[in-house]
């Protein structure tokens, strides 16, 4: 499958996370020169949408259990307006956070259309927390728990469709809560660790992936958390954890989900600049960006 049309859902959200800074990840991966890249690569028609997301209110958080809940509510809603109706359009939507509470949305947004995708997860952590799991309350360690339909706070979308587990993969974890292995384990869902990876190798562990969530499925979401590489290499994220994957690692990963032709969105989340050298990760995010687009080094 080529894909010929592109919308870039901005979302300069940062509060589902611990720190402040991942709002203006959209800005530093743009300026890293994701639209050049695209152009490059032969895509046809971008559209960009800018997802107005509330700002840090004054005074303490809102929400219970999960912080920021109202802010959080309120830009999922506007985000699955928005990937609902790029997806309804033929258009690949590729969400740039934000925090990864962002999925909220594009996962509300995707499900709107397809009741069940395939949803590929990389990220360090398994951002499976309930509002009772987590050990933080912040929204970016929940939003698979969200999407699977096991939180208090439910997808926003008309139809409120969650995914289901059985079509749900998570790749590099390695920073799991007790609450979430728990959940792993009991709904048997697949989880290729850091080990899994070391052992296997990511050829194996992608084939596998793929398998589970590419098959049998009419759409594959990919949502890909910047601290699933190692710190050495994307060191701008909130909550960097040692012994990620590589960048040859990570660029494998992304050019064998191109070679199957599958995946119909992505997101790209947790790049936070204030925490970045350089506006290395950024140029990384969009450099994997475009081998999950289809560059190929010859
Ligand atoms: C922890 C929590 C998390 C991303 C950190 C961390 C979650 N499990 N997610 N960075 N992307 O607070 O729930
Ligand atoms: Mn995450
Ligand atoms: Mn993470
Ligand atoms: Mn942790």
């Amino acid at each position: 499958m080529r894909i010929k049309k592109v919308g870039l859902v901005c979302v300069p959200f940062g509060l589902g996370g611990a720190r402040e800074g991942a709002e203006l990840g959209p800005r530093s991966v743009m300026n890293a020169g994701i639209l050049k890249q695209l152009e490059s690569l032969g895509i046809e028609e971008i559209t960009v949408r800018d997802v107005l997301c509330p700002q840090r209110p004054t005074g303490l958080p809102s929400g219970g259990r999960m912080r920021y809940e109202i802010e959080v509510r309120r830009m999922s809603d506007l985000m699955c307006e928005q990937v609902a109706d790029l997806t309804a359009n033929g258009y690949m939507p590729i969400v740039l956070g934000g925090d990864h509470s962002v999925a909220i949305g594009s996962l509300s947004g995707i499900t709107e259309r397809d009741g069940s995708p395939g949803v590929i997860w990389i990220d360090a952590h398994s951002d499976l927390n309930t509002e009772a799991t987590s050990p933080s309350g912040n929204a970016h360690g929940m939003p698979l728990a969200v999407a699977l339909g096991k939180a208090q706070f439910k997808l926003s979308g008309a139809s409120g469709k969650s995914i289901r587990k059985e079509k749900l993969v998570l790749i590099a974890a390695r920073d799991l809560d007790p609450g979430e292995k728990e959940l792993i384990r009991a709904d048997g869902i697949a989880c290729f660790t850091m080990h899994d990876i070391d052992r296997l190798g990511m050829k194996t562990v992608m084939d596998r992936a793929l398998e589970i969530a590419g098959e049998g499925t009419a759409s594959l979401h990919v949502s890909l958390d910047m601290d699933s590489l190692d710190p050495s290499e994307a060191p701008g994220v909130g909550t960097p954890v040692p012994g990620g994957l590589s960048y040859r690692e990570a660029h494998l990963a992304m050019e064998l989900l191109a070679e199957s032709g599958k995946v119909t969105s992505l997101d790209i989340v947790e790049v936070n600049p204030t925490l970045d050298s350089g506006g290395r990760t950024a140029r990384l995010a969009v450099e994997l960006c475009a081998s999950l687009l289809g560059k190929t080094i010859l």
